[in-house]
């Protein structure tokens, strides 16, 4: 019988899934003495800190889980739940953590990277141990903004290191009590591999020392992120399907809409291809009250089940009041959502409104961004930019922010800058995409997902203009999206404009070229990827 940890702040569905699918039964600590009568006791921490340290404390469960620890009895912390592990983190100062381990917990340096560190990154074992042996050629799933330090005083305790910038302890272990900064149950099968030794009590036998397990060597990489993208909405039957447009178009030229296939089918088809991450957009959500959505919840719900890899859903993330005249907050759109499955939730037309609204006052507070970044970590809310260019004769034309472009417009005009849009692409508005994702980065949003009407189902590759300027303004990881037609545009992608992670559709469902086939030619182009 496992324990979960489970402290009510914020999504742990998917390490519920994860544990269901390895076929072990859960239950959940619900006073303080469950703690101590747990047999195994899993800790996914969630959100701040600070915030989960008091909430351990309120609800009594520091000193039980104190003493679970010293006893060394079977433990596995799981990202926040392997740092509250140390003294003290900088994300809360002043708040003392469980101070098992020695050390404090440290925020990434401002530099060139992009925080969070977010995706797939390598483990550096430092010694053998059961828990991570013989996986450690294998990437995993990070997302955090801190990281536990390593110091001669916790050395006994670091199982694996990672890089990005610094070096930092990625999973530790002593006796019975392990923990990892990754996410195993959001890392593939490898993933499931590491949660399923510790499940099965493989990691927790006594350590052997052998020569053919010594620790492993050499800095590891973060891999760029390749995402399959699904656009979902009714068809005109009403059923939910998999659409794709053409400069955001979706409708064959006979009216219906076009039709590519399931929602939860095509997402398992892109997990078993090999995809880092799978993104669902409910296209028409603008005009829907997503809770009434109950078949695209079901799809998350079906989705989430069976692919063990990060969620997005994107559609209709704003408040709304409903036909009785209930009024629903963003955050509660956004938690159900969470609780359906997703890992992330993306932003679209509502960010254009938050932007207009901070240029006119300023934030206090009570936007979506900060709302859902509040309760479900920076890490959770994706701000998705519909922009297309607007072609400009001169920068003193216009505002907004722009940009010379090597590829004229119309006229020949030599700047252009690029027009949010709502609504789909319905309706333009006097927000660049620069600004709203420096706005959006500053009111809390974990990262960018930048499309280009100009370029989406053209197949003539992303607009390396765009996606190299945004990145430019800002320091959250972006994802570029449309336009991809072949393995060397995800190459562009990346060297030329520095994006994190590349998003594609039409290519992916027509099976024009398979997400292999993009892995091997970065893999060529010397680009890291997940294998
Ligand atoms: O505004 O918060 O309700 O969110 C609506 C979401 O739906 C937004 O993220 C918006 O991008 C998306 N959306 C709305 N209408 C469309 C449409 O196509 N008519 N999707 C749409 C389009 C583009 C990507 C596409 C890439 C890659 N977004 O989803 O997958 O362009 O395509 P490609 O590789 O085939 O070129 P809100």
């Amino acid at each position: 019988m496992i324990s979960l940890l489970d402290y009510g702040a914020g999504n742990v569905r998917s390490v519920r899934n994860a544990i269901a699918k390895l076929g072990f039964e859960l239950i959940d600590i619900r006073r303080p003495r469950d703690i101590l009568d747990a047999e195994y006791l899993i800790f996914p921490g969630v959100g701040a800190f600070g915030a989960a340290m008091q909430r351990l404390d309120a609800l009594g469960y520091t000193e039980p889980l104190k003493e679970y620890l010293a006893a060394d009895r079977p433990f596995l912390g799981i990202c926040l739940g392997l740092q509250t592990l140390f003294e003290a983190s900088e994300e809360s100062p002043g708040i003392a953590g469980l101070g098992l381990i020695p050390g404090q917990v440290r925020r990434f340096p401002e530099s060139a990277l992009a925080v969070p560190h977010m995706g797939w990154n390598g483990l550096r074992l430092q010694r053998p141990g059961p828990l991570l042996t013989g996986l450690d050629a294998q990437r995993f799933y990070f997302v955090h903004s801190f990281y536990a330090e390593s110091t001669a005083e916790n050395a006994g305790w670091v199982l694996a290191e990672t890089d990005y910038g610094a070096s930092f302890v990625s999973a530790v272990q002593r006796g019975r009590v392990a923990a990892v900064q990754f996410h195993p149950e959001k890392s593939g099968q490898d993933g499931l591999e590491v949660l399923r030794r510790f499940l099965s009590g493989e990691a927790l036998q006594p350590e052997r020392e052998s020569a053919a397990e010594q620790g492993t060597s050499g800095p590891t990489q973060l891999a760029r992120r390749v995402i399959a993208c699904l656009d979902v909405r009714s068809n005109d039957a009403g059923d939910l399907v998999v659409t794709k447009g053409d400069q955001y178009d979706v409708r064959e030229p006979g009216g219906a809409v076009r039709n590519l296939g399931k929602p939860v089918e095509l997402a398992g088809r892109y997990y078993d291809e090999g995809a880092d991450e799978i993104t669902f957009l409910n296209i028409t959500a603008f005009r829907d009250f997503p809770l009434a959505d109950q078949p695209m919840l079901e799809v998350l719900r079906r989705t989430s089940e069976n692919v063990f890899v990060p969620l997005t859903i994107g559609g209709g993330i704003r408040a709304f009041t409903d036909a009785d005249g209930h009024g629903y907050s963003a955050l509660d759109v956004a938690g159900e959502y969470f609780r359906s499955g997703a890992d992330k939730v993306s932003i679209g037309s509502e960010a254009v409104a938050i932007v207009e609204a901070f240029r006119a006052s300023g934030g206090d507070g009570s936007s979506a961004i900060e709302q859902i970044a509040t309760v479900y970590g920076n890490q959770a809310v994706v701000i998705s930019v519909d922009p297309r260019r607007v072609y400009v004769d001169s920068p003193d034309a216009t505002e907004r922010t722009t940009i010379e472009t090597a590829l004229p417009g119309p006229n020949g005009e030599r700047f252009c800058w690029f027009q949010c849009t709502v609504k789909g692409g319905r309706e333009g508005r006097d927000v660049d995409a620069i600004e709203l994702a420096r706005v959006c980065e500053q009111l809390g949003a974990g990262e960018i997902l930048l499309n280009s009407i100009d370029r989406d189902g053209t197949g003539s590759g992303f607009d390396l203009e765009l996606v190299a300027a945004v990145r430019a303004a800002v320091g959250i990881p972006v994802i570029a999206s449309s336009g991809a037609g072949s393995p060397e545009h995800f190459t562009q992608v990346f060297q030329s404009a520095g994006a994190e992670a590349a998003l594609a559709a039409g290519i992916f469902h027509r099976r024009e070229v398979p997400i292999a086939s993009v892995k091997a030619r970065l893999r060529d182009d010397g680009i890291p990827v997940r294998d």
